[in-house]
């Protein structure tokens, strides 16, 4: 009886069981880069990685409730997530782990994490945290100027929603009552600050009210529940209705890049319990109880990914640097 509870979750949210099981795959092919990544940086061939671990369910949910011909992303620095299902590949993000010309996000001038995909509306991003907010509010103003029915969507962090430009872009988008939805990923940390050092109120969704636009928090562990209340807000915004915050409750499951050490600011028994939640595998655990994915599909897939994420590595690890005289390309008019 229970199970057959579970098994329509799903279904009740519209999702077909092709869709769940995309984006299982797409949440364990975020997974599986940034594995690969971790061990690329360690072995000295790459400079630097900054993880999507943890926040996968929440990145994958959301833009799975987003049109991917329409509307505009505005991720940050974790969202592999969401720019894979925005179409980004796996060679894509290697390309830029391992900076090479062909990197589609800066041609390898960016540290990676700086996503930007022009074919796939993935707008660029810059190093200060929460700058993405404002840009976010201001496609959104003019897609409405143009006649155009585009909602965006930008994520942040928990530390991030602290920043200035998260309650201007917040307000401004309320007023104005544009198509925007502001999604905090809160993973519990800003670096090594808690949770409790960073907010006074209880969570960030209570913002919301100061800028006349609802607030939720959820379960980030849980894509259906995200996709849930972030196909809510796309709709709001289509109707004219205004924009939307929603945090996701998730932890962050690595350091905070790969050169932080996390042992410095909080416990291994802290982490371990964390991971007993682990959006890839408890999204798994649902998908098994529904019948939906056997050991023998988990194995299938998790090969097929594993291929993917190989090949994606030799090619980017053998593809070319950018010409040195590029240099200045995309920095001045030509
Ligand atoms: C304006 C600005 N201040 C400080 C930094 C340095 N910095 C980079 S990430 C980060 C922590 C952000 O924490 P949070 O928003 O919770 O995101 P998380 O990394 O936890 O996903 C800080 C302080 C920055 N990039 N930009
Ligand atoms: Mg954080």
């Amino acid at each position: 009886m229970a199970e057959n509870i579970k098994a329509k979750r799903h279904d009740e949210l519209g999702l077909s069981d092709e869709k769940v099981l995309e984006m299982y795959r797409t949440m364990l092919l975020a997974r599986k880069i940034d594995e690969r990544m971790w061990l690329l940086n360690r072995a000295g061939k790459i400079p630097f990685v900054i993880s999507c671990q943890g926040q996968e369910a929440a990145q994958v949910g959301a833009s799975f409730a987003l049109d991917r011909e329409k509307d505009y992303v505005l991720p940050y620095y974790r969202d592999m997530g969401v720019v894979l299902t925005f179409g980004m590949t796996a060679k894509d993000l290697m390309l830029s782990a391992f900076a090479k010309a062909e990197d589609p996000n800066s041609g390898g001038r960016q540290m990676p994490g700086h996503f930007g995909q022009k074919k796939n509306r993935i707008v660029t991003g810059s190093s200060p945290v929460t700058t993405q907010v404002p840009h976010a509010v201001g496609i959104a103003l003019a897609g409405r100027m143009d006649g155009q029915d585009l909602v965006t969507f930008v994520t942040f962090g928990e530390g991030s929603s602290n920043q200035g430009d998260f309650h201007e872009g917040a307000n401004f988008a309320g007023v104005h009552k544009l198509p925007v939805i502001f999604m905090c990923e809160n993973n519990k940390y800003a670096i090594s600050v808690p949770i409790e050092k960073q907010l006074a109120c209880k969570n960030v969704s209570d913002r919301a009210i100061g800028y006349g636009m609802p607030g939720y928090t959820v379960d980030g562990n849980d894509p259906l529940e995200v996709y849930k209340v972030v196909k809510e807000a796309v709709e709001r915004g289509r109707r004219g209705e205004g924009p939307t915050l929603i945090e996701t409750i998730s932890y962050r499951l690595t350091a905070h890049s790969s050169d932080d050490d996390d042992r410095a600011y909080r416990s291994r028994e802290e982490v371990e319990e964390a991971k007993k939640k682990d959006p890839v595998y408890t999204f798994g655990l649902y998908l098994k109880e529904t019948g939906l994915l056997t050991d023998e599909l988990e194995k299938q897939i998790t090969d097929d990914i594993m291929q993917i994420v190989n090949e994606a590595t030799d090619y980017a690890e053998k593809a070319p640097y950018a010409e040195p005289e590029s240099a200045l390309k995309h920095v001045y008019a030509e």
